[in-house]
């Protein structure tokens, strides 16, 4: 009896009489397997799916630098009734940047016209570290980081300017999301206080107002370079900002 056709023996059974005996498999399948010479040579067992919350991978993780996630037994299908949580710690100081690969939740197909089912996820999670204060412009080449307004989470100060300049290596594209967003607000124009992002010199977004978290995403950016500026004037200070990128090979999510 094993717990795959390809894994190790978990028992052998040959007494007339063996009584009741519990074997647990390891994954999702459990290989028994029958031989006799005589024809009078019979054996009765019954079998029982179980949902163990052992099976859900790595719910606890601390201090985690960098790693991943994902459903009971991916890239098989995860099983009915299952309930799993996972709890992520990253570093001190730093921002956890969570990003899903695959996710099929039911009946899924790819570009290739593939048909999947309930595979479940897999998603990779990393620390990003504060990348640069407030400056002209700070020229940013981690793959990952997080960066704020000056002082964040206290109020920003008066008649700054700060620029960062991420950017992109050929093949990748970029994530930025805004975590926190609070800045003085003067019209539609914004031209008190505001954030900007451009990029590929035709394209240009400003902000200004309260935000909610993750309420200004920049995603599927395919550009050399991305430039986020924060500027504020000399009267009414607010919270500010901080946002997280990371940078995404073409190839890895789809
Ligand atoms: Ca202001």
């Amino acid at each position: 009896m094993v717990s795959s056709s390809s894994s190790t023996l978990l028992d052998k059974v040959c007494n007339s009489n063996p009584g009741p005996s519990v074997f647990r498999s390891s994954g999702t399948q459990l290989w028994v397997e029958y031989s006799s010479t005589q024809p009078s040579n019979s054996f009765e067992a019954s079998f029982k799916k179980l949902l163990d919350p052992s099976f859900c991978p790595k719910n606890v993780i601390s201090n985690g630098t960098s790693g991943s996630v994902s459903s009971p037994f991916y890239p098989s299908n995860y099983p009915s009734d299952m309930e799993c949580s996972w709890n992520i710690t990253g570093q001190a100081g730093s921002r956890l940047v969570l990003l899903f690969h695959w996710i099929c939740l039911g009946i899924c197909t790819t570009g290739r016209d593939e048909l999947y089912t309930s595979k479940g996820f897999v998603a990779e999670y990393q620390s990003v570290f504060l990348d640069g204060a407030c400056s002209q412009m700070i020229q940013l080449t981690n793959m990952s980081g997080w960066f704020s307004s000056p002082n964040f989470p206290s109020n920003y100060p008066g008649n700054v300017q700060c620029g960062w300049n991420i950017s992109i290596p050929s093949g990748y594209k970029i994530y930025l999301t805004f975590l926190d967003f609070e800045v003085e607000e003067c019209g539609s124009s914004c031209t008190c206080d505001y954030v900007e992002v451009s990029y590929s010199n035709n394209f240009s977004r400003k902000k200004c107002g309260n935000i909610p978290s993750g309420g200004w995403e920049v995603k599927n950016v395919l550009a050399d370079n991305i430039v986020v500026t924060f500027k504020s004037d000399s009267q009414s200070n607010k919270k500010g900002f901080q946002a997280v990128y990371t940078l995404v090979s073409l190839d890895a999510c789809k």
